[in-house]
């Protein structure tokens, strides 16, 4: 065979290969991706880098399995959901307790009502509820289909629990297809204790996550990861039933989001896109290519790469950002909650919840 043709019929292999990998991969995609418009790079540099997180001290270190959001009772108890399936107490005086097993490794955001009961995200089961007798099931099912992916939950104070579902496509292990499909497959819903009746307050909602009440109990902020900001739905006055941008352009993508006492918002953000990586969002074919490995997500996925939280005024304007920049004592910081003049930290890759006195911040 003259080199020529060797060449030929080697280069003809060689694109039939392509071809065929090109089409496996469009063909057998999890995701139908339409592109992502990442925030201006500006937005990240309007406050001081600092390492204010490094200074954490760490509460149950090793017992708490990524701690993924935290709540604190009247009393000053901690309550966390572990990825054992522990909802695990920390007392006052230092002690943790494993309190009651849920038998889910799914479990998420977590409230203490006005009544002292735990509510919690289950991501497969719905919303349950935990007393000392046992869990119930507050809500599994909406408008006829069974809720996936419940994220975030709050009280307000006439018993109504609001709550998110991140996603009714993706769920908690593959996650990131949400952002990489980057279509809004969130929602908010409403559970109302008198009727037991949960309904759809939001649809189309970019990736669901923390919810709050404001302090007046006159608006909650439901947080779009993968839109980097949070919006504003109002519970009364003129607006009620009406929706606005609370905040936008976060430095990084929101999750949990807490009330304060002063009435501003703590809210977590994660890094989602590893550095040198942010053209992926912007191509649908580089998404289709992550999308079949694993492996390729976590090249593209941040969070392990930097802890961040900033906290934000009723105006929607960022007072303060608190950060470990090279995650070398916290990352993947998914809540804060302040309790007492400090700084309670969750997280989805610590082993410990971060307890940080505000004075030094
Ligand atoms: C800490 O407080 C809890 C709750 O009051 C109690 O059950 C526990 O025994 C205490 N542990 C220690 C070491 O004092
Ligand atoms: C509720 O379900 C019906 C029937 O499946 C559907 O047409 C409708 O869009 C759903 N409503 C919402 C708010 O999702
Ligand atoms: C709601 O559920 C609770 C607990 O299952 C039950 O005791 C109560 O009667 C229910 N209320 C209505 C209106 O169905
Ligand atoms: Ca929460
Ligand atoms: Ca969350």
């Amino acid at each position: 065979m003259a080199l020529k043709d060797l060449v030929t019929s080697c280069s003809g292999f060689v694109l039939a290969c392509l071809l065929a990998i090109t089409l496996q991969i469009f063909l057998f995609s999890p995701i139908s991706p339409v592109s992502l418009k990442l925030p201006p790079l500006s937005s990240s540099s309007l406050l001081p880098k600092n390492n204010i997180l490094q200074r954490v001290i760490k509460l149950g270190d090793g017992l708490l399995l990524k701690p993924e959001d935290v709540a604190l009772d009247k009393e000053g108890t901690l309550y966390t959901a572990t990825r054992d399936g522990w909802i695990k107490r920390l007392h006052r005086n230092g002690s943790c307790q494993n309190w009651k097993n849920l038998n889910s490794h799914t479990l998420l955001g977590i409230t203490i009502t006005n009544e002292g009961d735990v509510v919690v995200c289950d991501v497969d089961q719905g919303l349950l509820k935990v007393t000392e007798n046992g869990v119930t099931v507050l809500s599994s099912h909406v408008n006829g289909s069974k809720i996936r992916f419940a994220d975030d939950v709050i009280e307000a104070s006439d018993g109504s629990l609001y709550f998110s579902v991140a996603s009714t496509k993706f769920g908690l292990h593959n996650w990131y297809l949400d952002v990489l499909e980057a279509k809004p497959h969130g929602q908010l819903l409403k559970f109302d204790p008198l009727s037991n009746e949960t309904s759809i307050l939001l649809d189309g909602l970019g990736f669901a996550n923390g919810v709050a009440v404001s302090k007046d109990q006159d608006f909650l902020v439901v947080c779009e990861t993968w839109k980097f900001r949070c919006l504003r739905y109002w519970l009364k006055g003129d607006k009620r039933g009406k929706t606005e941008i609370f905040v936008e352009n976060l430095p990084g993508a929101p999750d949990n989001i807490n009330l304060a006492p002063d009435g501003s918002f703590w809210i977590a953000l994660l890094q989602l896109t590893s550095d040198g990586m942010e053209f992926v969002h912007s191509s649908r074919a580089a998404k289709h290519l992550i999308a079949t490995s694993g492996k390729f997500v976590e090249l593209v996925n941040g969070v392990h790469k930097k802890a961040t939280v900033v906290n934000v005024g009723t105006d929607g304007k960022i007072i303060k950002k608190l950060e470990d920049p090279n995650a070398r004592v916290m990352s993947f910081v998914t809540s804060a909650v302040e309790f007492e003049d400090h700084l309670y930290l969750g997280s989805l890759q610590n082993n410990f919840v971060g307890k940080l006195p505000l004075n030094v911040a």
